[in-house]
């Protein structure tokens, strides 16, 4: 007698159904992000560079790094735009990349769920590789994505917080790359992608059964095609570009960046750019910007103090230059004016070649009110001690009556309210 056969367990029990989810569209997924968290991972570590983290504990937010400094190199002045570039490209191609590796998530699914957990002791390897690269990218994206729309949420932790998480990542992606290439590679060449972007819904069929446990053992009835699915995603993807990129471009195209709304009213005038901190909520005000304000410029066992109206009487100088916030955001060049900082270095003795400063804002509480350049960012004509921007005194928020402009520094260098200028000191009275 002939009983009637069930129907495999697994079969029944999935809820992962849809007859979209096979190799092929998990594939074309991931050879997206092949190509752009590779490109994440290094501006990233381009951004990390440029903070000079070797040069002093101010600027080094993650001082355990030890070997995952190896690369680390004396970040140039050349181009001017290279650190605002690499900002932009690393943040927004983060925002960009999200609907993808939500889409490659989804697509994966039915094998993050897999039961039983662990089959053997390769099986148990290949999950925890899969639990640090999925567990990684979410975190990555998760930090990063609070860092730029909710600025300090995470007060100091930011930094470490993304750059070990980074690395834990990376090595996760590397060695899924290295594990799934092959398969990934026939999985693209299992269909035409010509042809499914001309196949509609109604002729959407699953993609054939497989090992890769992608596909769903009792397909429901397509509600969309891989047409479809590929052009939500891409959509989804154009659309994030086209309300963050304004943000890294600047000028009038800063309104367009809908989703990064701090600073996307600037106003106008010569100081109609973005402020991120403005003085009042550092509690700064007239008696400490005021005439009462004063620079001092030391070096070793010399100093002078400087008042507004001496830093004006010395030779002023021009440079166009931006500012590139770790945030993503930028302004295009801005004209600023002031003394060159190789000329306040000749001040304490340093004729020729000077040595890195160290920069403290008059700001008494709070982060990024001091930091160490090196000799390379003194050296350059282009930095300066600006006491005007576009033709007009400093305004108190972009950092009356003065501040640090140098070219192809984070805007986290560019130190406003300065009130003290160690040169050949890369900390707080510690000398180089
Ligand atoms: N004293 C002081 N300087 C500072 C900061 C700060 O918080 N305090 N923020 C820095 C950061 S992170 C950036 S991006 C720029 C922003 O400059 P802006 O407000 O003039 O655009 O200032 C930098 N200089
Ligand atoms: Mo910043």
């Amino acid at each position: 007698m002939n009983v009637p056969r069930r129907p495999p367990r697994s079969a029944w029990r999935s809820p992962w159904r849809s007859p979209l989810r096979g190799p092929w569209l998990t594939s074309v997924f991931g050879l997206v992000l092949l190509c752009g968290l590779p490109l994440l991972f290094l501006t990233g570590l381009l951004s990390y560079a440029a903070y000079n983290p070797d040069l002093s504990p101010v600027n080094d937010k993650t001082p355990a790094k030890g070997l995952l400094g190896f690369y680390l190199f004396s970040w140039p002045t050349h181009p001017y735009w290279l650190y605002r570039v690499n900002q932009g490209v690393h943040v927004t191609l983060g925002i960009v990349l999200v609907p993808v590796l939500l889409a490659k998530l989804w697509s994966v699914i039915p094998k993050l769920f897999a039961l039983p957990p662990v089959r053997s002791l390769g099986h148990a390897l290949d999950r925890l590789s899969l639990l640090l690269l999925v567990g990684g990218a979410l975190f990555e994206f998760l930090t990063g994505l609070l860092n730029v729309q909710l600025d300090y949420v995470f007060p100091g932790s930011f930094y470490p917080l993304h750059f070990y998480g980074a690395w834990v990542f990376f090595g996760a992606f590397l060695a899924h790359v290295a594990l799934r290439l092959p398969r990934m590679l026939r999985a693209l060449r299992s269909l035409d992608l010509r042809a499914e972007l001309r196949t509609p819904t109604s002729r959407t069929r699953p993609e054939p059964r497989d090992d890769s446990g992608l596909v769903a053992t009792a397909p429901a009835a397509p509600t969309m095609s891989r047409r479809g699915a590929l052009g939500m995603v891409g959509l989804g993807s154009l659309t994030l570009l086209v309300v963050t990129a304004g943000q890294s471009i600047g000028g009038p195209w800063r309104r367009t960046a809908v989703l990064a709304p701090r600073g996307r009213n600037p106003g106008t005038g010569p100081d109609g750019f973005q402020i991120n901190k403005t003085a009042a909520s550092v509690h700064l005000d007239d008696r400490d910007l005021g005439a009462a304000w004063r620079l001092t410029v030391a070096a070793g066992d010399r100093h002078v103090t400087l008042t507004l109206g001496e830093l004006q009487a010395m030779t002023q100088y021009r440079s166009a230059l931006p500012i590139a916030c770790v945030e993503g955001w930028s302004t295009q060049d801005q004209a600023w004016e002031g003394v060159r900082l190789r000329d306040l270095a000749r001040l304490v003795g340093h004729a020729t070649d000077p040595p890195g400063v160290f920069v403290q804002s008059v700001q008494r509480s709070g982060s990024f009110r001091a930091v160490a350049l090196r000799a390379n960012q003194v050296r350059d004509p282009r930095a300066l001690l600006a006491l005007r921007v576009n033709g007009a005194p400093l305004s108190l928020d972009h950092g009356y009556p003065a501040r640090v402009i140098v070219p192809n520094a984070p805007g986290v260098m560019n130190t406003k309210w300065v009130g003290r200028l160690t040169f050949g000191a890369t900390d707080f009275g510690s000398p180089a």
